[in-house]
């Protein structure tokens, strides 16, 4: 019966088991999970163009390889990603719909310019550093196709991280100006990161149901918590300023402490009015229908296979 599945379904989280798709679930668990796996994989495909938007003007050839094979790694992410959600009985390409028709979120961050090539190195180091402190619990998500996925995922993440930091102590040891070029994109995308994690703890609708399913296993403000206190060190390693003045250890806590987030800027930026909300939208759908003879080729080619198996 209905109740003997629910009873085994909340056995198995409060066991740490893993819930496979072929297991019954609760439909506000399933319809939780395709919200955030679908935002997720959204984020990684629209990810790619702020730092798309440097692969023709990197100042190298080692550090267009490097790029162009990150950028490649978040649209596999992507796509990794997407895999799992079709697990829950959704498409690729209805979630791809809601997408550019605004109906679903991707992530805050990726509406912001990336001005210079030292932003490559920020993204790197700081949003990729979020991305992981986010990501590692999710390793132990109860949802098995989405934990299975994070593992891969955050391996290449922390890469990417480090190829940040690389390019910024590369950076550093050089002239003024490109210590001046570091500390500029520092300065524009600290606050952005803090905001990846999400609202205040009181003020996130969905946290407390989601830790209840262990599809999340902390709390937004303790995740960017722990993010702040890995992150101050890195930039005193680095020699860049941290732009809060408000800044520093709490003894008592054994914690930082650090300044209000700009939560109206937030909610602009998710609504739709961030910087470049509407040029990242743009892009996606134009290249979504500029794909869309690849896809009608592919499915006419897939009947004309079915045709020529039929004895
Ligand atoms: N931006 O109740 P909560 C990457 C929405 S990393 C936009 O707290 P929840 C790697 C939220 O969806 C970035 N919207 O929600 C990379 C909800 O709206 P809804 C992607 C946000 O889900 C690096 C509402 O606010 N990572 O891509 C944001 O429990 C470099 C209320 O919030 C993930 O998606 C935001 N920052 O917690 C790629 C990680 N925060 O859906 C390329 C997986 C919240 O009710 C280059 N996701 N909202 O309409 C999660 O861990 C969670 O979904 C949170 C939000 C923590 C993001």
């Amino acid at each position: 019966t209905e109740h003997e599945l629910e009873a085994q379904f909340e056995r198995t989280v409060a066991s740490e088991g893993r819930v496979e798709p072929r297991d019954w679930m609760p439909e506000g668990y399933r319809k939780t999970l395709i919200r955030q796996i679908a935002q997720h994989a959204h984020s990684e495909i629209i990810g790619m163009q702020p730092e798309g938007n440097w692969i023709l003007r990197a100042p190298s050839l080692r550090r267009k390889a490097i790029l162009l094979a990150k950028v490649q790694d978040e649209a596999g992410h992507g796509l990794y990603l997407y895999s799992a959600t079709e697990t829950l009985g959704v498409d690729r390409g209805e979630l791809t719909e809601k997408l550019i028709d605004s109906k679903q979120k991707y992530s805050s961050i990726f509406n912001y310019p990336t001005l210079t090539f030292a932003d490559i190195g920020v993204i790197g180091w700081l949003v990729d550093g979020a991305a992981i402190v986010n990501q590692v619990p999710l390793c132990r998500s109860s949802y098995g196709p989405y934990a299975r996925a994070m593992v891969r995922i955050c391996k290449e993440e922390s890469f990417h991280q480090r190829q940040g930091y690389e390019l910024l102590m590369t950076l550093m040891a050089g002239t003024d100006a490109q210590r001046a070029m570091v500390q500029d994109a520092v300065d524009r995308w600290w606050w952005p990161s803090l905001m990846m994690f999400g609202p205040a703890d009181g003020d996130s609708p969905n946290t407390q149901q989601s830790m209840a399913w262990r599809i999340k296993r902390h709390t937004n403000d303790e995740l960017r918590q722990r993010y702040v206190d890995m992150t101050v060190p890195q930039a005193e390693a680095l020699g860049v300023t941290l732009p809060d003045p408000a800044l520093r250890w709490n003894d008592d806590r054994q914690a930082h402490d650090f300044g209000d987030i700009d939560w109206d800027e937030f909610m602009q930026v998710v609504k739709g009015a961030g910087p470049c909300n509407a040029q990242r939208l743009a892009n996606r759908r134009a290249a979504h229908e500029g794909g869309q003879w690849v896809r009608d080729a592919a499915a006419a080619y897939a009947v004309k296979h079915a045709a020529r198996e039929v004895p």
